[in-house]
């Protein structure tokens, strides 16, 4: 919204005509060349600085036509241009496929990445589009430009290529902002919380609720520090909220909301039961300031390049997902040390098939040796897929040509030497599929027998080396691979019919039986939920918060083909229902198995909010139905809707009680409404302003786009609360305040938001 009212500003000042740069405006392009200080450091890309088909002002604009991933690329050679306010161009093509980003050559940092569809949908190449990047707040995440010292812009093509015509192309020295209401949000018993950007005047701002005019008798506002171009305030209505016509008119702009009839529960806070802190993790935190601000209790080192990690060098490859190249890699034991300083504990994933990286350059597929490959790495042609255009392999490297050889005695030597000693290790990542993902050094698809020899192996060379360490096994990648194997279900029926995963833990029980030590700890898996949402219109944006179901629902008939052709041997196969179903199985075939999750995802694009919504509904979940470890797949942005449900939960010392309460709902609907509670102390943060005392947390998210919740809840003291949300109107940035809860009996959710209250 606030990107369209700006856009709005610019299109009117661009139709008058008034265009000129300001004097203290760092331009890049006006006609026929670069701008003196520009340095030309683009990739594969034609150009013509003098184009005159067509043109936003001046004599010429400039063309460029980039092939796949290729840039346009600019770098000051003097200076920086982070102090500026902003990028303005102007954009004419047939809605280029290109996305935005800002380096720092002499730092070696890059910005977010920008894609235009986060600016503008409509981008036509009959006339010039004006776009505008705030560095105050970038489009998409809504967040500010990083500080460092910004010296290259690149306008980068997608995948399939980019042309366009660019014009007035300027870093801004200031932008006025329009003062503007942003949003009004009805909230928590008598709270009206508006966002707003530019001097808006709240004399304006009045509140009617059944056309009853309220009083505000309070007011708070402050400037998050992440979205410093929105300001909230947090209005007190002097009565409490009730069911009627909410309308909030402030300025030009009237929010409209209908309070519903309440619905009734009761949150029991006696009947609970240990949450496993380990339920709060993340693949790859980016650092230790991100495990401390959002709290990440457990981090993982893995995916696929992992699988190639060769500990003595520092290298990895990265498989199938890059064109099978050899790279550096950073330290694992560097890696855990620092994880473990920012109060983390740390799963590592150790590599467990025949071979690792050697160098930091090689790769498996040169042209020069297989010249008839379907497609090469933009950034390094001689790197092919390993694929003939019809989709089937080449033939197989010589692996000693890029790997070196790895086995339990490399892996022990390894473990042992390590300074800093993970918690936890895998044993390797999803190597059920590395007939895919390495296809390079292992074509032939991972047996059973092969996946159980390799775990057995590993695992006892890790608890040779690391005798407190636990392990967390198979790591199978998805649904289908829980109950059989690459090779399909001939082996499943080599194996008295037996899917793979019960099957796997009844030779780890008998085996372990055999050792009398136990060699699995944790049971652990891969969970990417199969519902089509890559669309994400609001049909899809839905069906991601109901497939939240997937995770413990025995009633939910997944919306995918596991609905349809579930094809396993499980009871009730076209029903996810994965912690209940996972638990049976460890129940039925190895008891006391631990339960661990070392992937999950939103599957959302980046800076969509559902994302973000899905995730703090699955952090309720892991908590109330019992798992023991969960880590995201991959790095969430500390700022984004999915890094703040971790902040929810966690962020900034302040804690979801260690305990999960019994939450009761008469009219429970999982489709709209997900309600957690907890008890337990309020973390550091409260610590001292609680007294130590154990407290009740509530998160509540409200997964409607369109509707306002209201529950009341039986068993919520009330008095003074500490208020978290992200969503809807307030959009993703991370809000929150101190209120006060008068009364149990209406307190209401605004539609897509996620809402953390915490006893004080
Ligand atoms: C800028 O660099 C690209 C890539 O090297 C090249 O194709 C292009 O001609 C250069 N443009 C100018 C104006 O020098
Ligand atoms: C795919 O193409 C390659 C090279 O042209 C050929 O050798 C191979 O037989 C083809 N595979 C299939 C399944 O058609
Ligand atoms: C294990 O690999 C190392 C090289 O990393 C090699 O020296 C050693 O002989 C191998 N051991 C076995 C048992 O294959
Ligand atoms: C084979 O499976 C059946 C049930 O499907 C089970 O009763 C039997 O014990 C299994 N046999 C072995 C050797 O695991
Ligand atoms: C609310 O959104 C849902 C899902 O997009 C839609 O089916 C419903 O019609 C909407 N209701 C209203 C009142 O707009
Ligand atoms: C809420 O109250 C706590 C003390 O209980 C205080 O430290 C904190 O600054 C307050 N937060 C806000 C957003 O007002
Ligand atoms: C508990 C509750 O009231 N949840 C609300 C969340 O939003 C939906 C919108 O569909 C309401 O219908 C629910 O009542």
């Amino acid at each position: 919204m606030s990107n369209f009212a700006r856009l709005l500003k610019f299109a009117l000042i661009a139709s008058l005509g008034v265009v000129s740069a300001r004097a203290d405006d760092l331009t890049i392009y006006t006609d026929n060349a670069l701008d003196s200080g520009w340095e030309n450091w683009s990739w594969s890309t034609d150009f013509n600085f003098a184009a005159t088909d067509i043109v936003s002002s001046g004599t010429t604009s400039l063309s460029a036509t980039s092939g796949a991933w290729a840039a346009f690329s600019l770098r000051l050679s003097q200076g920086t241009f982070g102090g500026y306010a902003g990028l303005r161009f102007d954009i004419a093509g047939a809605q280029p496929e290109i996305q935005v980003y800002f380096e720092s050559t002499t730092e070696g940092v890059t910005s977010p990445s920008i894609p235009l569809t986060s600016i503008s949908n409509t981008v036509t190449a009959d006339k010039f589009t004006p776009i505008l990047i705030d560095f105050k707040t970038l489009p998409g995440s809504g967040t500010s430009l990083p500080s460092a010292s910004w010296d290259r812009v690149n306008i980068q093509a997608l995948g399939n290529g980019a042309s366009y015509h660019i014009d007035n192309f300027v870093f801004v020295e200031s932008i006025v902002i329009t003062p503007e209401f942003l949003s009004a949000e009805p909230i928590g018993n008598n709270i009206i919380a508006v966002t707003s950007k530019g001097e808006v005047d709240f004399s304006t701002l009045s509140v009617t609720l059944g056309g009853k005019k309220l009083q505000v008798t309070g007011k708070t506002s402050y400037n998050p520090i992440d979205t410093p171009a929105k300001i909230i305030t947090y209005l007190t209505l002097k009565s409490n909220l009730k069911p009627g016509d909410l309308v909030i008119t402030a300025g030009e702009t009237t929010f409209s909301y209908k309070l519903p009839s309440v619905s009734r529960g009761s949150v029991v806070t006696s009947r609970n039961h240990p949450i496993n802190p380990h339920v709060y993790g993340i693949n790859f935190p980016t650092d230790g300031n991100y495990i401390k601000n959002l709290g990440v209790t457990i981090a993982r080192w893995g995916g696929n390049a992992v699988t190639a990690y060769n500990p003595f060098g520092g290298f990895t490859n990265a498989g199938n997902d890059w064109y099978f190249e050899n790279r550096a890699s950073d330290s694992a034991d560097d890696w855990v040390g620092w994880v473990h300083d920012a109060g983390a504990d740390s799963l590592l994933t150790i590599p467990s098939l025949d071979w690792v990286s050697k160098d930091a350059t090689s790769y498996s597929y040169p042209q020069s040796i297989y010249p008839e490959q379907a497609r090469y790495d933009p950034y390094n042609a001689d790197a092919g897929n390993g694929q003939f255009a019809n989709g089937s392999w080449v033939a197989a490297p010589d692996p000693s040509r890029i790997y070196t050889a790895w086995n339990t005695s490399a892996a022990k030597t390894w473990l042992s030497g390590l300074t800093h000693k993970p918690k936890l290790v895998n044993i390797d990542n999803e190597i059920e599929i590395a007939s895919s993902t390495h296809q390079d050094m292992h074509p032939d698809p991972i047996s059973y027998d092969e996946e159980l020899e390799r775990v057995v192996n590993f695992a006892t060379a890790a608890k040779e080396a690391l005798p407190d360490v636990l392990v967390a096994a198979p790591s199978s990648c998805s649904w289908w691979f829980y109950w059989t194997s690459s090779i399909g279900w001939d082996d499943t029926n080599a194996h008295n019919g037996t899917d793979f995963l019960p099957w796997f833990l009844q030779q780890m029980r008998q085996h372990d039986r055999k050792s009398g030590k136990r060699l699995l700890d944790y049971l652990d898996i891969h969970y990417y939920f199969q519902a089509d949402t890559s669309a994400n219109d609001d049909a899809a944006k839905a069906l991601r918060l109901r497939s939240t179901r997937s995770l413990w629902d025995p009633t939910y008939v997944d919306e995918s083909w596991i609905g349809q052709d579930p094809q396993n041997h499980q009871p009730k196969p076209d029903t996810v229902q994965l912690i209940p179903r996972i638990k049976s199985l460890i129940s039925q075939y190895y008891p006391g198995t631990k339960f661990s999750i070392g992937e999950w995802s939103s599957n959302a694009p980046e800076d969509e909010l559902t994302g973000g919504l899905f995730a703090a509904d699955v952090l309720g979940i892991w908590g109330k139905y019992g798992v023991d470890s969960a880590t995201y797949w991959a790095t969430p942005g500390e700022q984004s809707p999915v890094g703040l449900a971790y902040w929810l939960y966690r962020g900034y010392g302040t804690y979801f009680g260690d305990n999960s309460a019994q939450v009761t709902l008469a009219n429970p609907r999982p489709d709209v409404l997900g309600l957690y509670a907890a008890v337990g102390k309020a973390g550091p943060a409260f610590e001292a302003a609680t007294h130590g005392k154990q407290v009740l947390s509530l998160v509540a998210i409200n997964k409607s786009g369109n509707e306002t919740v209201a529950f009341d809840l039986a068993g919520v003291p009330t008095g003074k609360y500490f208020l978290r949300h992200f969503g809807a109107g307030a959009g993703p940035a991370k809000w929150q305040s101190n209120i006060t809860i008068s009364s149990s009996s209406y307190i209401v959710i605004p539609p897509h938001t996620a809402a953390f209250l915490q006893q004080q």
